[in-house]
């Protein structure tokens, strides 16, 4: 695990914290297939997904964003599935896939990444549930995305050397193949970026104590956060959807809590309302 850790080599120094609004026109090429799910007349669903680093504060923000506008459908990360991955019918032989991959990435990069991917493409090709439906203007935040999956993740273990260049190459295929054959459901409109820097979620990270990332380090953080930041706000990360390219990214600094202070809190969801409606 130490010899693991070692490799995880630091990329960035410094990173830079602004809170901007990025705002972007809105893919043209959305719906056809879908709009038919969309009784007549309704305004179409905006889709967003919540990007960031680990434990930079995504789950606390989509649930915060659920409670402040209770007709926006929320979506955390199946994080659930990873970590109790049914191996039989019987309940009890479940297998950890999350500690798995933290303890043997070399081994369990490729079969992580099958799965995590697998799971948010369900999760983003959910049916558009009843309620959300009724609404007026009908909005569903995901907790990350099949986007982040490959752009973050799985570039980051590439790129460090845990998947070689075959499984690389395989996953890459699939995934296009994957994104263009649903593309008018799982695109999205907009992307929150919550950002912070790599030892203020290191900090976050050891206060919420998961057990299976006790081993994380700073710079498998700062890694992460550059993949971030490339894909986000510098955009030189080689996209290769064109609904996706220039999507709208609001950036905000969560450097400061938002959990537990009200002021803060409001001052962010009024951010996001404006960006929603400006989708
Ligand atoms: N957290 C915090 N301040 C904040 C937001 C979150 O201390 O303003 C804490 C939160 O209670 C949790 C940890 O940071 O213990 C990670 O948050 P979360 O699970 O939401 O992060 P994610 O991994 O989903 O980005
Ligand atoms: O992310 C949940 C946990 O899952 C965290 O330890 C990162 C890990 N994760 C999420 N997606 C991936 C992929 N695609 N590869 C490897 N590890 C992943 P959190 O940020 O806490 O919500
Ligand atoms: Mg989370």
């Amino acid at each position: 695990l130490e010899a693991q850790r070692r490799l995880l080599s630091p990329l960035l120094g410094n990173v830079e914290q602004a809170s901007s609004l990025a705002m972007a026109k809105r893919p043209v090429t959305r719906q056809c297939a879908f709009e038919a799910l969309v009784p007549n007349g309704r305004p179409d669903v905006k889709k967003l997904s919540v990007e960031g680093n680990i434990a930079v504060g995504k789950s606390t923000f989509v649930r915060l964003l659920g409670k402040i506008n209770q007709e926006w459908h929320t979506v955390t990360e199946p994080l659930n599935q990873w970590q109790t991955l049914q191996t039989s019918k019987t309940k009890e032989n479940s297998s950890n896939l999350l500690q798995m991959i933290y303890q043997d990435p070399s081994r369990w990069s490729y079969t992580f990444q099958t799965f995590s991917c697998m799971s948010r493409f369900k999760a983003q090709l959910e049916p558009l549930s009843e309620t959300l439906l009724k609404t007026q203007e009908p909005v569903q935040i995901f907790e990350r995305s099949v986007y982040s999956d490959r752009y973050v993740f799985a570039q980051n273990l590439f790129e460090l050397g845990y998947m070689d260049e075959v499984e690389w190459a395989i996953y890459q295929d699939w995934h296009s193949f994957l994104v263009q054959q649903f593309e008018d459901r799982v695109t999205l409109d907009g992307i929150i970026y919550l950002q912070a820097t790599p030892e203020k979620c290191l900090e976050r990270l050891h206060g919420r104590a998961r057990l299976e990332e006790q081993g994380v380090q700073l710079d498998y953080l700062e890694r992460l956060h550059t993949q971030h930041e490339k894909w986000l706000t510098e955009k030189t990360t080689e996209v290769h959807f064109e609904h996706i390219k220039n999507i709208p990214v609001l950036v905000l600094d969560i450097n400061k809590d938002f959990e537990d202070n009200t002021l803060e809190e409001a001052d962010l969801a009024k951010k996001v309302e404006v960006f929603v409606k400006n989708l």
